[in-house]
């Protein structure tokens, strides 16, 4: 059996873990809200005919009890695939009732998606398919500059999407300076890194530190696009360190390059719960749940937003 297969089964994984945590949008919890969309992703991916195994999950295995890095899922008859998961990025959207927050899932065929640990990573990603226009290791103004002359444009036209977070004072002093306009995120970087896909969300670059689970899922769709993308984890502490040894990561100094993160083929599912820039939330209507899910398989080409509807 073929990745291809398996889209149309993964994109119900996410839209019915996306449906499980509709109750909890404005409950001010975000981890009712989460365990929701856990539950309900081991769940529906657990009835799958694959032989899965989580690499990026929930935590590892003496933090969390579901979808934790290593779990193995599905029926275990069938492919051998890695599997990313995000059952709800943006746990604070659905809690606070704000737009954002997505189920997301990357499957990969084994071996073939990086295992990541619980770390956070500094990203960088732009729809660019030439090399050494943008990079991590360049300076804020240098990545600049080649982005307008790539782009033929000044940088006053060009948008930067970063977290909000106080570590990114310094980078956004110097965007400002450099007169780019900023689109400040609170949550959900793994949107954010998606909003570089097309023009019409008018993001040219994404950058900063986020979670670097978030960054590999991310990169796996980015890779349908042939977009740039690179990302480095950062081991602060002994810990993390030697929790990333045990994930065989020797060099915690390294840089990623997309094709290091995912390789092969790959699918990559997210669906709103949310309204957001990408996608119409979740509609409940008469007695069906209407959801939109975007949607990339590598080797077809797919890039799309399905619409589904379900009767729970
Ligand atoms: C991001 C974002 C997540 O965490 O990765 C971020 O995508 C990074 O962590 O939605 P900090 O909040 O510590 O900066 C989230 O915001 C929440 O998991």
């Amino acid at each position: 059996m073929s990745l291809e297969k398996l889209i149309n089964k993964f994109v119900d994984v996410t839209s019915i873990a996306a449906i499980s945590c509709l109750k909890f949008v404005g409950k001010d919890n975000k981890i009712l809200a989460d365990k929701a969309a856990t539950d309900s992703m081991r769940k529906e991916i657990n009835k799958l005919n694959i032989n899965g195994e989580v690499v990026i999950g929930e935590g590892e295995l003496d933090k969390a009890p579901m979808l934790y890095i290593g779990e193995k899922l599905g029926t275990k008859n069938g492919l051998e695939v890695d599997i990313a998961v995000d059952p709800l990025e943006g746990t604070n959207f659905v809690a606070k009732n704000l737009p954002g927050a997505l189920s997301v899932i990357a499957i990969s065929e084994k071996n073939n998606l990086f295992k990541a640990p619980e770390t956070y990573m500094n990203k960088i990603a732009a729809n660019v398919s030439e090399k050494e226009v943008i990079n991590l290791d360049f300076s804020i103004k240098k990545n600049i500059d080649n982005l307008c002359q790539y782009k033929n444009k000044s940088a006053e036209l060009i948008t930067v999407c970063l977290l909000d977070r106080p570590r990114h004072r310094k980078m956004i002093d110097e965007l400002k300076e450099m007169k780019v306009n900023l689109k400040l995120i609170s949550d959900g970087d793994v949107a954010g890194a998606l909003l570089i896909t097309n023009e019409k969300y008018k993001v040219d670059l994404f950058m900063g530190i986020g979670g670097g689970p978030e960054g590999v899922l991310a990169a796996s769709a980015l890779d349908s696009y042939n977009c740039f993308f690179q990302g480095r984890f950062i081991f602060d502490t002994e810990e993390d360190k030697s929790r990333a040894k045990k994930m065989g990561i020797n060099d915690f100094n390294r840089k990623y390059e997309l094709n290091e993160i995912i390789k092969g083929d790959s699918i990559f599912c997210a669906t709103a719960i949310t309204d957001s820039d990408l996608l119409s939330g979740i509609k409940f209507k008469k007695d069906q749940y209407y959801t939109e899910t975007f949607v990339t398989h590598k080797k077809s080409n797919l890039k799309e937003t399905i619409k589904r509807n379900y009767k729970i």
